[in-house]
């Protein structure tokens, strides 16, 4: 049988890696290509839409994180069934991947613009959409984000929360999610302390 293929870029984070943590917490085997940035030049006009991550599988190709991190939670078991559950879920990935996207906006601006624009965020939409999502969990029962179980919707805010609180994010504070949005924090660890995760990162040795 052939192995899925997930090519994305070489560190423990950013788009690809709810697909990664939803392949090794379901146990199932998979291709982990990660590509440095200097290859990169050269396999993204391979890409479909030059960019990453991507997905092969049984000779196909397909593109787009969310799209990937529902395909792979379906092969997993990690995506729900009922149709109200995965909008859901599909709601929890597709607001990070919003608010996300305004973040990674500002990675390449010169020092002032960043600093004015990162503050502006973290003000406003990155508080406004932690208190929200902070809200629906509490709504749906406080542990996860829909179906009552760990879904990749948990596994995309869990990243999100974990490197809003890393500090590496210039002019936006470590401690914003554990002011505005305390039960988040609590999802994270949640999440981080599965074995399946813990061991995969002790095993990467960066802690994740
Ligand atoms: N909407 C796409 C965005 C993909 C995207 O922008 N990926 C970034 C990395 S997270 C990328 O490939 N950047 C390199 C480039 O655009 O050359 C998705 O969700 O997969």
């Amino acid at each position: 049988m052939s192995v899925p293929k997930l090519t994305y870029f070489d560190f423990d984070g950013g788009r690809g890696e709810a697909a990664r943590l939803a392949f090794v917490i379901g146990a199932v085997p998979f291709i982990d290509d990660r590509v440095s940035f200097a290859a990169w030049k050269d396999r993204k006009p391979q890409t479909p839409f030059g960019a990453l991550p991507v997905l092969e599988f049984e000779g196909r190709t397909v593109a787009q994180s969310n799209g990937i991190n529902r395909y792979v939670g379906k092969l997993v078991g990690l995506y729900p069934a009922d149709p109200w559950q995965a909008a859901l879920c599909d709601e929890a990935m597709d607001v990070v991947e919003d608010v996300g996207g305004k973040i990674s906006a500002t990675f390449d601006l010169p020092s002032a613009e960043k600093k004015a624009q990162r503050e502006a965020l973290a003000s406003g939409p990155i508080t406004f959409v932690l208190t929200r999502l902070q809200d629906r969990l509490e709504a749906h029962g406080g542990s996860y984000f829909a179906d009552d179980r760990l879904t990749v919707a948990d596994l995309k805010v869990f990243l999100w929360i974990r490197h809003l609180r890393s500090g590496s994010l210039d002019y936006i504070s470590s401690d914003l999610v554990d002011r505005v949005a305390p039960r988040l924090v609590e999802h994270c660890d949640r999440v981080r302390s599965l074995p399946e995760v813990k061991a995969y990162y002790a095993a990467r040795q960066t802690g994740g």
